[in-house]
């Protein structure tokens, strides 16, 4: 199938805590790439106040279509969340596919999952997203014809009507219940059994799943893309001297995380919840790195793991000389420098998790 040619419309609203416009492109572009989309032209919008029918002004809306036409976009792409009636009626006005920032995170995890648990937590997510937006038939049809924001586990379910998709999200979420006392019971088998475990957590793409591969042997799959990873995985770590320690790598965190996806993988965020120590992995290498760690200190907050005993990793150091190493080690000075990948730092690591556990 050909790759979607994108348009990405940069929203900046009048909210405060939001990064600047730059790192926004940047950040929609990596997701649109992790999407399979081809980024053919973007357009910054000043909304402070969205207008309840098209989000966006009729000039700016104007300008749209002109874009449209030059680079011969059929998606645009919007950074913000639109409503059900603002997608419907962009959708009409411009002549592209609307997806909003929510519509388009669940598109890349429907591709990423794998599992059959996995699976079921997306499309759970995605059938609760699309609900809403089941109005026209029109809305509805269009987006079966595949490209951004029309694939998933659910795809050949989205045409059943409202009564039966309600039926299946009540089935989905009782397998998820099953799946999420068969994971207590599993946890509750290695407490038993003395084991301490550690969850991995941090941004995407900060190099989880390759320090849980360095640490434990572990083949988990690594890829330089968005939320490769949505399983989670736990593996055994030891040391040969007595000690064992079991390491979870999770799905990854986002700015503004979509909240519905929060809540289908709560089977899988309550590794997080129930570990003896959350270790965060940090992308150092990333000039965004203090951003990615407030974000996933707020999303530990959403989850209700504030309160947990953390330590923090700073990954990918191999990427840094000596004055950056000195200057990032400034401003976290309680976190242990590493490279999963390269495998320096391992050992102090390790003395920090044992250190932390005691
Ligand atoms: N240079 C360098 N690259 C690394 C290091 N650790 C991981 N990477 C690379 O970073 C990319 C992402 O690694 P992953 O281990 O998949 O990251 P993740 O945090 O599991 O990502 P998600 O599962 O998508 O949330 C891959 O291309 C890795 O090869 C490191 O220490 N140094
Ligand atoms: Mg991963």
């Amino acid at each position: 199938m050909p790759r979607d040619k994108v348009c990405l419309v940069i929203i900046k609203t009048g909210a405060r805590d939001l990064p600047d416009l730059r790192e926004v492109l940047e950040e929609m572009t990596e997701l649109t790439d992790s999407a399979q989309g081809i980024v053919v032209a973007s357009l910054t919008a000043s909304v402070p106040h969205p207008s309840p029918s098209h989000f966006i002004r009729g000039g700016k809306i104007e300008e749209l279509r002109e874009e449209i036409a030059r680079t011969g976009a059929n998606v645009l792409i919007f950074s913000v969340d639109l409503t059900p009636v603002q997608a419907r009626n962009l959708e009409t006005e411009c002549g592209a596919r609307i997806v909003d920032r929510t519509g388009l995170i669940l598109d890349i995890f429907a591709r990423r999952a794998v599992s059959s648990d996995g699976k079921l937590q997306v499309e759970l997510a995605q059938m609760q997203y699309l609900l809403p937006r089941l109005v026209g038939q029109g809305v509805i049809m269009s987006r079966l014809g595949g490209g951004i924001g029309t694939r998933g586990p659910g795809e050949q379910k989205l045409e059943v009507d409202r009564r039966k998709i309600r039926k299946r999200i009540e089935y989905i979420q009782e397998q998820l219940e099953k799946l999420r006392t068969h994971r207590t019971l599993m946890r509750q088998g290695r407490r038993q059994k003395g084991l301490r475990q550690v969850a991995i957590v941090g941004y995407t793409n900060a190099g989880k799943s390759t320090l849980l591969n360095t640490l434990t042997g572990a083949d988990a799959y690594v890829e330089n893309r968005l939320f490769a990873t949505l399983d989670p995985k736990t593996r055994i770590y030891e040391d040969g001297a007595g000690t064992s320690i079991l390491f979870t790598d999770t799905v990854g965190f986002i700015r503004n995380l979509p909240h519905g996806l929060v809540k289908a993988f709560h089977a899988t965020l309550e590794e997080v919840l129930d570990a003896d120590l959350i270790l965060i992995v940090v992308d150092a290498a990333s000039e965004h790195a203090a951003q990615h760690k407030r974000v996933v200190d707020e999303v530990l907050k959403e989850l209700g793991a504030e309160a947990k005993r953390r330590l923090l990793a700073l990954n990918k150091t191999d990427l840094l000389g000596d004055v950056e190493k000195v200057r990032i080690q400034d401003i976290f000075p309680e976190a242990v420098l590493i490279s999963a990948m390269q495998k320096q730092g391992l050992k102090e690591l390790i003395e920090a998790v044992r250190k932390s556990l005691k």
